[in-house]
C-alpha cells in the first residue's frame, strides 16, 4: 500500500453562539480534551479552543473553536459579527432544561451571514426531563434555517464527539464541492469521520 504524505488542509472555524450558562464552553472543552468540564467560568467575550483534525487522507486540519460568551452585554460589544466572519460552521446553543434560551437564538442570528451551515444544539440532556428530551425541533430548525439540530450532554462525551464530527463532515463535503476534490478522498474522509 502507496503512503499518503502528510499535507495540511485550510483552517477551519466553528464559532459557537447562545445564551450565557448554555453550556458552549463545556462542550468545546470537552470535545477538545475529551473530558468533561465541571467547572467553568462565565466566558468574557469570546474564547478560543483549537484541536488538529486528522483526515483518512492523512491530511490535517486546524480546527479553531471560536466559543462566544452569552452575556447579555458582549452582544452590545459590536463585535460579534466580526467574530463570525469566515466561519465554516455555526452552533447554534441552547438548554434543554430553559427553553427561554432557544426562544431568545433568534438574536444570535444576526451575527452569522446566510451562507454560513448553523447547527441547532439543545444541551444538557442528563438534566432534562424526558418531555423536553422529546421537545419537537423540526419548527426551530426550519425558522432558524439550520441543516440540522442535535441533543447532547457534556457527561456523555459520546454525544458531543458526534456533533463535531457530523459537522466537520458537512463542512468538508462543502469545501470539496467548492474546491471540486476528487470524490475518492472524499468518500475516505466521509467514512473516516462517520467511523471514528
Ligand atoms: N449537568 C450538566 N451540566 C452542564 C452541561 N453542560 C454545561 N453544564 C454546566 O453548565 C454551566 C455553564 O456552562 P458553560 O459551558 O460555562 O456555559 P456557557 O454557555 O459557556 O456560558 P457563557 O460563557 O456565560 O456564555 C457549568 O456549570 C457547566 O458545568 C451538561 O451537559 N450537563
Ligand atoms: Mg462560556
Amino acid at each position: 500500500m502507496q503512503l499518503v504524505p502528510s499535507k495540511e488542509k485550510k483552517p477551519l472555524k466553528i464559532v459557537l453562539l447562545g445564551e450565557g450558562g448554555v453550556g458552549k464552553t463545556t462542550i468545546s472543552k470537552s470535545y477538545i480534551d475529551n473530558y468533561f468540564f465541571t467547572k467553568s467560568k462565565q466566558t468574557i467575550a469570546v474564547e478560543f479552543h483549537s484541536k488538529i483534525i486528522t483526515h483518512s487522507d492523512k491530511g490535517v486540519s486546524k480546527l479553531q473553536i471560536w466559543d462566544l460568551g452569552g452575556q447579555e452585554h458582549f452582544k452590545h460589544m459590536g463585535v460579534f459579527s466580526e467574530f463570525c466572519k469566515g466561519a465554516d460552521a455555526a452552533l447554534l446553543c441552547f438548554d434543554l432544561t430553559d427553553l427561554s434560551s432557544l426562544f431568545n437564538l433568534s438574536e444570535w442570528l444576526e451575527f452569522i451571514t446566510p451562507a454560513i451551515p448553523r447547527f441547532l444544539i439543545g444541551t444538557k440532556s442528563d438534566l432534562a426531563t424526558q418531555d423536553e428530551k422529546n421537545f419537537d425541533l423540526a419548527r426551530y430548525i426550519q425558522r432558524f434555517n439550520c441543516v440540522t439540530s442535535f441533543k447532547c450532554s457534556a457527561k456523555d462525551l459520546k454525544s458531543v464527539i458526534n456533533i463535531f464530527e457530523k459537522v466537520l463532515l458537512t463542512i468538508e463535503r462543502k469545501n470539496s464541492k467548492l474546491t471540486n476534490i476528487s470524490s475518492d478522498s472524499n468518500t475516505q474522509l466521509s467514512n473516516k469521520l462517520l467511523v471514528s
